[in-house]
């Protein structure tokens, strides 16, 4: 892949590349083909990341100011803004995003460190009033070591909000990210070592679930861990946190629901309606694939929603067509596995890929299913791809029953203009974020970002996630 600067087969650790054993393919999910190496990294490639980053704490790292931190955060921003068009190019070719989606990955990964320099001397203590002849105040300090195991859907923006609030708060952090897909992981890193990150504040080490993963995930030197991917990894990823008796952040999956009333403005709404569920070909935790509608906008909603979605091509990713392949064969097939038991639902609208699509390629036409009932498997269940389902409803009542019923909780949103139901709704959906009139708030990196139920806990982008990276310390003292 030309666009790379450096040897994607390597491990980066201590501030330093270095060569392993064994290799890993990158497959462009676009035409199937093997376009670079990376490492298959090892749980004693693990051992000596969290050592560095140990190191790092008790080094120049560790002595920086918030205000320094800041300054170094500001430099990375800088350097991601300087790169984003080759990052978008990396990313698009590991990815399999549409151009313009990776570009605004690195943007998005540009603004997280923007943001997070200019907070990281403003996250503040308190003093609380206390007994006569005391002083008490409290100081946000870091955990120390995190791990930072992400999947392959968004790694630039999971890298800004993860790390970069790690970083923040003056943890050393070490990063192992999806084996599908390491690369702009990797150029982050060298792009931090040239901002003048300190050695071992930062390490990557690439590497299987099962193996790099697990190591770090279990590994005794860690502070903290945070996780975004599937529900099963994250179980195992608590299990072995709980082991070791740290916190855990994790991002898992959703059914995000969306709310169409009778008296919303329905134009403003359509786009949210198609966008939200086949953005980055369905593969998005906040994908909001429920599209709940009531009775008297129910035919006008289907068919509109028909209409932009029949006319959506899928295509190679630096083609920049609405949506690219897959990120693999293996995710391709989990979504033809969903659609196949797809029964006799209304298969209401089905886009294009494009003629001259690599036969190699992961490529999934985007397909809207409706007048399916809330308990169906596809109703129910996370597809991860380009899938959307139209449920009807006809009570405020009964849609919110429906919204909250599954086990996630990540995202929700409500299409009306009547105020008061949009606060009402507001408190009463089971969600991490609410929208009210829009979808994803343009991905605002200060918004905090969570779920509850399966879609898991700790928050994470804007303040909170600040909170979450580091740990409070109280401080009592007596001067009679
Ligand atoms: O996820 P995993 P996969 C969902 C989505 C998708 C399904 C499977 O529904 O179809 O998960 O995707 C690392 N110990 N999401 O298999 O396994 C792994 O190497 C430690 C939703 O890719 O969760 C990678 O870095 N780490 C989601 C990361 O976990 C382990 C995004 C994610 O992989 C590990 C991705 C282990 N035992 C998938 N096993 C979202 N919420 O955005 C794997 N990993």
């Amino acid at each position: 892949m030309k666009e790379l600067w450096f040897d994607p087969s390597q491990v980066f650790i201590d501030g330093r590349w270095r060569g392993v054993a064994d290799h890993l393919p990158v497959v462009d999910p676009s035409t199937g083909a093997t376009v670079a190496q990376i490492a298959r990294g090892t749980a004693a490639d693990i051992d000596e990341a969290v050592a560095a980053a140990e190191a790092a704490l008790a080094g120049p790292w560790g002595r920086m100011t918030a205000t320094e931190r800041g300054r170094v955060l500001a430099r990375i921003g800088q350097l991601v803004t300087e790169h984003a068009e080759t990052l978008a190019l990396i990313e698009a070719q590991d990815v399999g995003k549409p151009l313009k989606q990776a570009r605004a990955d690195a943007h998005a990964l540009a603004r997280y460190m923007e943001f997070y320099a200019g907070a990281a001397d403003k996250v503040m203590g308190e003093t609380i009033p206390y007994l006569e002849g005391y002083t008490v105040y409290t100081l946000r300090e870091p955990h120390g070591v995190t791990g930072h195991i992400i999947p392959w859907n968004y790694p630039m923006q999971i890298i800004g909000r993860s790390v970069g609030a790690a970083l923040t708060m003056g943890n050393a952090c070490v990063l192992k990210p999806a084996e599908e897909a390491c690369l702009t992981a990797l150029a982050f890193a060298d792009l931090a070592r040239q901002a003048g990150l300190p050695d071992g504040a930062l390490n990557v080490v690439p590497g299987l679930g099962a193996e790099a993963g697990a190591a770090l995930s279990g590994h005794r030197g860690l502070h903290h861990i945070s996780f975004t991917g599937s529900v099963p990894t994250g179980m195992a990823i608590q299990a072995a946190a709980a082991r070791n008796v740290i916190p855990v952040t994790l991002e898992l999956g959703g059914k995000s629901p969306q709310l169409v009333f009778d008296d919303a403005d329905i134009e403003a709404a359509l786009p949210f309606l198609v966008n939200a569920g086949i953005q980055n070909a369905g593969q998005t935790c906040s994908a909001g694939s429920r599209i709940l509608v009531q009775r008297g906008v129910y035919d006008r909603v289907v068919a509109e929603m028909s209409a932009r979605i029949s006319a959506l091509t899928v295509g190679p990713a630096l083609a920049d067509h609405d949506l690219g392949p897959m990120i693999s064969a293996r995710q391709k097939g989990i979504v033809e596995g969903f659609l196949a038991k797809a029964g006799d639902l209304r298969l209401a609208a089905r886009g294009q890929v494009v003629a001259d699509a690599p036969a190699g390629g992961s490529y999934v036409a985007p397909a809207l299913l409706a007048d399916v009932a809330p308990d169906h498997l596809l109703a129910q269940q996370e597809i991860f791809g380009p899938v959307q389902v139209v449920i009807p409803f006809d009570t405020e009542e009964e849609a919110l029953q429906i919204a909250n019923g599954t086990e996630f909780g990540l995202v929700a949103s409500v299409w009306s203009e009547n105020g008061a139901r949009q606060l009402r709704l507001a408190r009463r959906l089971r969600a991490g974020q609410v929208f009210l009139n829009n979808y994803g708030a343009g991905g605002g990196v200060e918004l905090p970002f969570g779920g509850t139920g399966k879609s898991g806990h700790g928050r994470e982008k804007g303040f909170e996630a600040l909170y979450g990276f580091s740990t409070l310390k109280t401080v009592a003292a007596k001067h009679g």
